[in-house]
């Protein structure tokens, strides 16, 4: 799951227990896993994979006829609730970390709403706290990593190498940092230090996207003032943040698109906090949408933003990186507008692009490759 492999682009949903984390994950995924009003209902994690919308994907298929259109995902790993002392073992303890270190962000879900039926680990609702509870626990999970590799690097400095000197500065640097709770990404660290981070899977080092878990339809004023409290965090930690109604809308996904509609219609709902939800995170993860097709598939892709031409043909197949030879390329709007690649051709809007063409967001790629 590491960037610019064909794995694709993951994120892992951590919060406390009873957030609503499992409840988003079928949202967002439409897979239906037991949520429950219990901590731990969650145990092995789920796995999962989440549509990126994107309308551009239709007006390409019509244009191209395609039998089929296949949008881009995202995969989703969520994981049980962490509780203060996770990562001394408490709760599940500090192994259910680990399923996260290997995601490219992390999505934050933080319990704004009620419901008193549903517990609360600190017996009440407050969004704030709640998000420094869970943040030290990832502060802690990442310094005993930190901890362990200036152990490994301490003994190979008995021969005294420059290399584990070094590394020792870098994590010494790491774990000032997280000694005063500051998450590596809010941390003013030097490249070296960020790359060690990044090459460590330290979990603070992820980009975050937090999550208000509300209960629809306003008029409760705690509920609304939790969002906003959660607003200002985010925004001093110039971090997104989506208010998402996780339990409506993970009912909402089970109907079918014209009972969805006519529901979302009644409630006045326009937009799934879902779908703005996984449109951030792209962006969070800097990431751009690219399309290839022909008369059987029309197909969205994702590569991260400054790919070249070459790395994009890399998404689809390693051959077709290998035997790289050129890119046509044409904005998916450009070829909306022109009606066909045939219109497009003749009036020369397609480019022949090589191996170093840096991707544009929404660029339509046909590759030429010796195979
Ligand atoms: N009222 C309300 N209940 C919710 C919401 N989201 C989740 N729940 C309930 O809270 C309980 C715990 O949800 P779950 O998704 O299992 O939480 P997790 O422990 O974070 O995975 C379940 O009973 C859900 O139905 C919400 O937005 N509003
Ligand atoms: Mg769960």
């Amino acid at each position: 799951m590491r960037p610019g492999t064909n794995l694709g682009f993951s994120c892992g949903i951590v919060g406390l227990p009873n957030a609503g984390k499992t409840t988003l994950f079928n949202a967002l995924t439409g897979h239906g896993a037991p949520a429950g009003a219990y901590p731990f209902t969650t145990i092995a994690p789920n796995h999962g994979s989440v549509l990126v919308p994107d309308v551009r994907l239709a007006a390409l298929g019509a244009i191209m006829r395609s039998e089929r259109q296949v949008p881009t995902t995202i995969h989703l790993v969520d994981i049980a609730g962490l509780v203060r002392g996770a990562s001394r073992g408490e709760g599940l303890g500090n192994e259910f970390l680990g399923h996260i270190r290997e995601v490219d962000a992390i999505i934050h879900v933080v319990r704004c709403f009620r419901a008193p039926g549903v517990a609360h680990v600190d017996g009440t609702v407050n969004p704030v706290r709640d998000v420094q509870t869970l943040a030290t626990e990832l502060c802690l999970a990442d310094l005993e990593t930190v901890d362990r590799r200036k152990e490994r690097a301490q003994s190979r400095l008995k021969g005294a190498t420059a290399p584990a000197l070094t590394e020792l500065d870098l994590l010494d640097g790491l774990a000032a940092s997280l000694n005063q709770g500051v998450a590596l990404r809010s941390a003013p660290l030097t490249p070296a230090a960020q790359a060690l981070a990044r090459m460590m899977c330290l979990l603070t080092a992820k980009p975050v996207v937090y999550v208000g878990n509300h209960d629809e339809g306003g008029g409760d004023p705690a509920g609304e003032a939790g969002l906003a409290a959660l607003a200002t965090l985010a925004c001093q930690e110039q971090a997104a943040m989506v208010p998402v109604c996780a339990q409506l809308e993970s009912e909402l996904v089970e109907l079918d698109p014209a009972e969805r509609a006519s529901f979302m219609a009644a409630l006045g709902v326009q937009t799934l906090g879902v779908e703005r939800l996984v449109l951030v995170s792209y962006q969070t993860l800097n990431l751009i949408t690219f399309f290839t097709g022909n008369s059987k598939e029309v197909r969205a892709r994702t590569l991260t933003a400054g790919g070249t031409a070459h790395q994009a043909a890399g998404q689809v197949h390693s051959d077709m990186a290998r035997g790289f030879i050129r890119a046509e390329v044409i904005p998916s709007s450009e070829l909306i507008r022109a009606g066909s690649l045939a219109a497009a051709r003749e009036r020369g809007l397609v480019r022949l692009e090589g191996r170093d063409y840096v991707v544009a967001d929404g660029d339509v790629l046909y590759f030429r490759f010796s195979s």
